[in-house]
């Protein structure tokens, strides 16, 4: 029975004979696009019936650096054929080399390698109570930790007991106590809940992906800063999605030169070939680790540990977080030249961008622009209702962006016939 299983599955060849064991074998936690990937390379990906498309999504920002990048692929083949995982009951000849790499290129004294982003936002929480016990001598157990509206960092129990977007939160409570939300970009809101001196910290995205790439007035991250300092409070950013160079900087919050004290990366640390998440801090805020307080099996493995070096120097060697300034220039200029009454506005900084879609008279929303899109050989993802992520990788070109622009444009000159 198994083998006449497995014979059934290896004569599959095309999209919807794929889809349809998804469908019935796994669970429907997902609305996917309906295309089947099979290969990648650069800014492409193609489908199972070798239908070539321009991915606007990337992983949700974890392929920056393009899909099967020859040196981040290299890397992992070489170290997987050494050493793959120790657990941290050992050391190994990966992590320390790593950790000196990542802490001298974003200046932090110290690193804590996990997998995925979520982990790195729970890390990120533990470090602020405990900080706020062991050094700011909060009361036990009183510690709060103040999140912005609209916020988004994964899937735990802690991460959407902060969430109010209901699909994310309903029926899995209880939640996570010691948690506050204040709307983000309001600085006043900010100082007013700053007044209760049980806040350890608070945690924001420089800008908000999940929310639609959403983006904050010009001074609000310097404020914020500003605000940290004057309470007492960690400042810890969540450039899980924003960072290594998605914004056209290497860190999102480099734009308004400011530094955060807790600073979580994840997605594109790991080159997009398998989780990667770091939370970097000061001696200070990281001292207040001991062995036995926190960690994870898998997180400063060897195999991560090689493949994140160089997910960081293709980064840097390639000036990636300078090409998708440049290109995304490029590309909101063209977004902004679509001469169709629908798109209502266009954001973004750097490569990471959306716009928001007027709602159509015929009743169509962001997910048929997204399909139209799709048959024109373009992948990009719906968020919400009404607006439409583009974040290709960083290592997309000027005639690459042209020509992608050429397919939206068409197809949403398509769409709103
Ligand atoms: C899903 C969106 C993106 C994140 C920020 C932490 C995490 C994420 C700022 C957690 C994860 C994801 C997860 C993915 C969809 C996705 C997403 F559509 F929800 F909005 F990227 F834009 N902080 N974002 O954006 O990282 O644990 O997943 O590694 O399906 O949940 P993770």
């Amino acid at each position: 029975m198994r083998i006449l299983t497995y014979l059934r599955i290896m004569n599959i060849k095309n999209s919807a004979e794929f889809i349809a064991l998804e469908n019935q074998y796994g669970a429907h936690n997902y609305h996917p696009l309906p295309v089947v990937l099979h290969k990648g390379e650069g800014i492409f990906v193609w489908d199972v019936e070798d239908k070539k498309y321009f991915d606007f999504l990337s992983a949700y920002s974890a392929v920056n650096q393009g899909h099967c990048h020859p040196k981040i692929i290299e890397a992992l083949n070489v170290q997987s054929r050494k050493l793959t995982l120790t657990s941290r009951a050992f050391h190994n000849d990966q992590l320390g080399p790593f950790e000196q790499y990542i802490t001298d290129l974003l200046g932090y004294d110290r690193v804590l390698p996990m997998n995925t982003g979520v982990e790195g936002g729970e890390t990120a929480v533990k470090l602020a109570r405990k900080w706020g016990y062991t050094v700011k001598g909060i009361p036990s157990n009183q510690a709060k930790v103040i999140f912005a509206s609209g916020n988004f960092w994964g899937r735990t129990i802690a991460a959407i007991s902060t969430s109010q977007d209901e699909d994310s939160y309903a029926d899995f409570g209880p939640f996570v106590p010691g948690f506050e939300i204040v709307e983000y970009n309001n600085i006043q809101a900010l100082e007013q809940a700053f007044q209760d001196s049980n806040v350890a910290a608070f945690m924001v995205e420089p800008i908000q992906g999940e929310a639609g790439v959403i983006m904050p007035s010009d001074d609000y991250l310097k404020q914020v800063r500003a605000l940290c300092t004057k309470y007492n409070v960690l400042w810890i950013a969540d450039e899980v999605q924003t960072g290594l160079g998605r914004t056209g900087a290497m860190l999102c919050c480099d734009h308004a030169q400011v530094k955060p004290d807790i600073l979580i990366l994840g997605k594109a640390l790991g080159g997009g070939v398998f989780p990667v998440s770091a939370v970097l801090a000061s001696n200070e805020v990281m001292g207040v680790l001991h062995p036995g307080q926190h960690g994870s099996t898998f997180g400063g493995n060897p195999l991560a540990c090689a493949v994140a070096t160089a997910a960081l120097k293709v980064l840097v060697d390639e000036s990636l977080p300078q090409n998708a300034s440049e290109m995304g220039e490029l590309f909101r200029k063209g977004l902004k030249e679509i001469n169709s009454p629908i798109v209502k506005t266009v954001r973004g900084k750097g490569l990471l961008n959306a716009i928001d879609i007027e709602p159509f008279g015929n009743g169509k929303t962001a997910y048929d622009v997204c399909i139209a899109l799709k048959s024109n050989g373009l992948l990009a993802k719906q968020t919400h209702t009404h607006t439409i992520r583009f974040a290709p990788p960083l290592t997309i070109n000027a005639g690459q962006i042209e020509e992608a622009l050429q397919i939206i444009n068409f197809s949403i000159l398509e769409i709103a016939k």
